[in-house]
């Protein structure tokens, strides 16, 4: 496949640029260009192909895009929660696997060795992680366990110095390439305790999840515990129970609600595009009254979200956001992108079922996106909870 050149030109309707500082503009355009000159002219190949991409993880590294808010000192950015977002959402304007490799990287492996880890597993895992030399995965949905994490059955028992890992964790992005993982699981009491798990480790193993439709230029795999020793300085010393590993997906959820805008801001620009080149019945097809409303509504509903995202942002920054608004954003990107992206895809006729252009691709990925990190039921009814106090989960 030709390798494509990428002209995309950001939908900025109500000039949220105007909200953001230079620091934060210089970071966006830092990203975009990178997607542009990296990513854009190999990813459908790669997707193509099923294959991940794994020289990028070194550049994202350089980039600065793993563990963006994560102290300088771990080899972190140090930066606040908009440049996160903006990284992750022109990441994921380029490709949602891309932005998945960088959220799994930053928001689930750095961010929980950041808060809950010791001071010695901060300084050994860190900087390797930061820099791209190492690539971590995070496990906690099991083949019997998914929206329930809290029935996990992933279990260690105490063995002296060390303790003994049994069980299997299901669709982990990262795992065939990873060189350690974050692993959730209980000990011999029921509670819940995070262990950053190392590749060589004596029974561990990272089998490859074949025949994906979606996020196909990402790895996915399992990760399956068979009497594991890992020693007892690799557990978290800080955290126990449910609201560990539910804190790192506050962070990555609030990441993919920029990035779901990223690959809807692509999918809006092609759609614009080609409806103002395509012709038929002797005009461009931009001049039809239903297909100006499909990107009247497509920069409408992106407007809105990208609005939404920078408030999130900015109380982020300001440690002011509530795990419920996080679910509110991640939702409502998903919603609004996966249907900008059916309506580009229906924009380019026959033409958008093609990988000569990026839309069938983002559309196939966010049905991923939609389902990971708490599906969209599950977002709903975090919101519906936060705002009746009736719990309908269970
Ligand atoms: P619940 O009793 O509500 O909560 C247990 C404890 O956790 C606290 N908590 C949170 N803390 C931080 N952030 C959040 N978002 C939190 N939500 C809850 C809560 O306050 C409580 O604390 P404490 O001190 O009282 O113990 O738990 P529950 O068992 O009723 O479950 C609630 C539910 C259903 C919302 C939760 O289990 C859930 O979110 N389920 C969805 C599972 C999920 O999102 N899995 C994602 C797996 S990772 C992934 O998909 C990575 S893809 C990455 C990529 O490739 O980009
Ligand atoms: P289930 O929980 O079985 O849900 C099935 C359906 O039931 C859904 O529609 C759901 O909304 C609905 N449902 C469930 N409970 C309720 C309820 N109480 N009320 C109403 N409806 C309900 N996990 C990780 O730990 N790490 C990763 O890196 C990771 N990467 C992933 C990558 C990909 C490509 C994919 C597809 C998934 C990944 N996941 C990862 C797993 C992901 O988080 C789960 O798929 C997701 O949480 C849903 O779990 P499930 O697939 O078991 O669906």
């Amino acid at each position: 496949m030709a390798a494509r050149t990428d002209n995309f030109i950001s939908p900025d309707y109500f000039k949220i640029d105007e909200l953001l500082t230079e620091e934060h503009l210089m970071i966006r355009d830092m990203v975009r260009s990178y997607v542009k000159k990296e990513i854009s002219p190999i990813i459908e190949d790669y997707a193509q192909r099923a294959e991940f991409p794994e020289h990028i993880v070194k550049q994202l590294g350089e980039l600065g895009c793993f563990g963006p808010t994560i102290p300088v000192e771990y080899g972190g950015g140090g930066l606040d929660y908009v440049s996160y977002g903006l990284m992750m959402q022109e990441l994921e304007r380029g490709d949602s696997g891309v932005r998945s490799t960088a959220s799994v990287q930053g928001s689930l492996v750095m961010h929980p060795i950041n808060a809950y880890g010791s001071e010695a597993q901060k300084q050994k895992y860190l900087p390797k992680l930061a820099s791209g030399e190492w690539l971590g995965c995070f496990g906690l949905t099991e083949p019997d366990h998914g929206s329930d994490p809290s029935s996990m059955i992933t279990n260690f028992k105490d063995a002296g110095d060390h303790v003994i890992l049994n069980g299997a964790k299901m669709w982990i992005s990262n795992a065939p390439f990873a060189q350690v993982a974050v692993v959730w699981a209980k000990n011999e009491a029921g509670d819940i305790h995070g262990l950053i798990v190392e590749r060589g480790m004596e029974g561990f193993s990272t089998p490859t999840t074949h025949g994906k439709w979606s996020l196909r230029a990402s790895a996915t795999g399992e990760l399956v515990f068979d009497n594991v020793k890992v020693p007892k300085e690799n557990i978290f010393p800080n955290v126990k129970g449910l609201k560990g590993p539910l804190g790192c997906l506050t962070k990555a959820r609030y990441g993919i609600a920029w990035g779901a805008v990223g690959a809807a801001m692509d999918c809006y620009d092609t759609a614009l595009r080609y409806s103002l080149e395509r012709k038929q019945f002797g005009r461009e097809i931009g001049g039809f009254q239903l297909q100006q409303k499909k990107l009247a509504e497509m920069v409408t509903e992106i407007t809105k979200a990208q609005l939404l995202n920078w408030r999130l942002g900015v109380l982020m920054s300001a440690g002011k956001a509530t795990p419920q608004q996080v679910s509110m954003a991640k939702r409502n990107a998903c919603e609004i992108a996966t249907n900008i992206c059916r309506d580009a895809r229906q924009m380019l006729g026959g033409m958008g079922i093609t990988g000569e252009y990026p839309v069938m691709r983002h559309m196939m990925n966010l049905e991923s996106v939609i389902t990971y990190e708490g599906t969209h039921d599950i977002h709903l009814l975090i919101t519906g909870m936060d705002v009746t106090g009736l719990n309908a989960f269970k």
